[in-house]
């Protein structure tokens, strides 16, 4: 194609080398991927100790969150041997995603979402790209168990994070952290749910350094919500609770591959409340500009509770001083506009007159 940088062909055509494709993988895409990274002064002086604090905006990736990255490979590998339908179980983004790369590759899609738990964006998003939504009375581990019964059908390709292209693909976030940083930082906070995206992130930096383009690795951290905490807990929540719906997942498909994510880096694994994460997600679209849904605020939040200078700090001694750090924000706030709004939105109602508006703003 004439014309095009690098940053505007997706995630397969920029680090084709590094996945499971060929010249004849059909490649469906979206330009997903080169999300920026944006450097942050509030949160850069809250930590303190010379620390820099980026924060990487999945939330504009083509469909509003990180899953774009896994959905390129993974729907292109279905397309490449002959699947016909996609099918997920879904808190909602990863629905999102399947259904809008399914119809970019004139594939069908079957979403299982549990009912009632899906943010109003999401489900429009499916319900637009041509899906078939099944609201299941259940909760997202329910819909999985389902889901995963449908891996002996050879028309059908499972789209969850258990098909390792989707690790795949979502493992070149890292790819453009260390691109855009010239180097790995020295942490990186995720929030946490189905465990995918920290797993796949700790393959990417593993890679990159492999390859010689990073000389250090990361420490990962993760944060999941407190209701829905089955990795900090160390056993599966059965009934898994949170505001935030994206990560209420009690039992998750990367358990295993999380923890090894975890220990080989160095890393940990803790939880946020949800005020936690509602004060954090206000508190990023106030100071910052950067409006992301409640889920992907908890890597902020995991960050303002345990990295700031205050002396109950419990994870602070991973600081070393002038620290990069990275905190992904996975998902668009205009995904979920009900749960911020229902904190109470303080408008101010006015006659259609410049002089009443004046006086309302106090302005001569
Ligand atoms: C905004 O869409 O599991 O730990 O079905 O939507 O890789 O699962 C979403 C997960 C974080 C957690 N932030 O990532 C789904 C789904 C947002 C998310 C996560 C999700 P993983």
């Amino acid at each position: 194609m004439k014309n095009s940088s690098l940053h505007d062909r997706g995630v397969i055509n920029r680090y084709r080398p590094y996945l499971p494709v060929t010249e004849e993988t059909p490649v469906v895409s979206l330009n997903e991927g080169s999300t920026p990274l944006i450097h942050s002064p509030w949160l850069s002086e809250i930590v303190g100790r010379g620390s820099e604090v980026y924060i990487k905006y999945e939330g504009l990736n083509p469909t509003g969150s990180f899953k774009d990255r896994g959905m390129t490979v993974a729907v292109s590998k279905a397309l490449e041997r002959g699947a016909r339908f996609v099918i997920c179980a879904s808190t909602g983004n990863t629905s999102a995603a399947a259904a809008a790369y399914a119809a970019r590759g004139g594939l069908s899609c079957a979403v299982l979402l549990p009912h009632g738990k899906i943010a109003s964006g999401k489900l429009l998003q499916a319900f637009l790209y041509g899906a078939k939504i099944i609201s299941l009375r259940g909760n997202f581990d329910d819909a999985l168990n389902i889901v995963r019964q449908f891996s002996e059908n050879p028309d059908v390709e499972i789209v969850n994070s258990i098909n390792p292209f989707r690790i795949e693909g979502q493992k070149t976030a890292a790819f453009e952290v260390v691109d855009v940083l010239g180097n790995a930082p020295s942490l990186h906070l995720l929030p946490v749910g189905n465990a995918g995206n920290i797993t796949a992130h700790w393959r990417g930096y593993r890679e990159y350094h492999s390859a010689g383009k990073c000389d250090t690795l990361p420490h990962m951290i993760g944060f999941q919500a407190f209701g829905s905490a089955p990795l900090v807990l160390g056993h599966i929540v059965e009934e898994p609770d949170t505001i935030a719906s994206a990560i209420r997942i009690g039992n998750p498909a990367s358990w295993k591959p999380a923890l090894t994510a975890i220990s080989e880096s160095h890393g940990l694994i803790d939880t946020v409340t949800d005020a936690e994460i509602i004060t954090a997600q206000v508190q990023l679209a106030s100071k910052e500009g950067i409006f992301v849904e409640p889920a992907s605020a908890a890597s902020i939040a995991g960050l303002l509770k345990y990295f700031c200078k205050s002396p109950h700090n419990r994870h602070r001694s991973l600081l070393v001083e002038g620290a990069r750090i990275v905190c992904t924000v996975t998902g668009h706030g205009l995904k979920d506009p009900h749960t911020p709004a229902a904190i109470g939105m303080h408008l101010i109602e006015s006659e259609a007159t410049l002089s009443s508006v004046s006086n309302i703003l106090e302005m001569k």
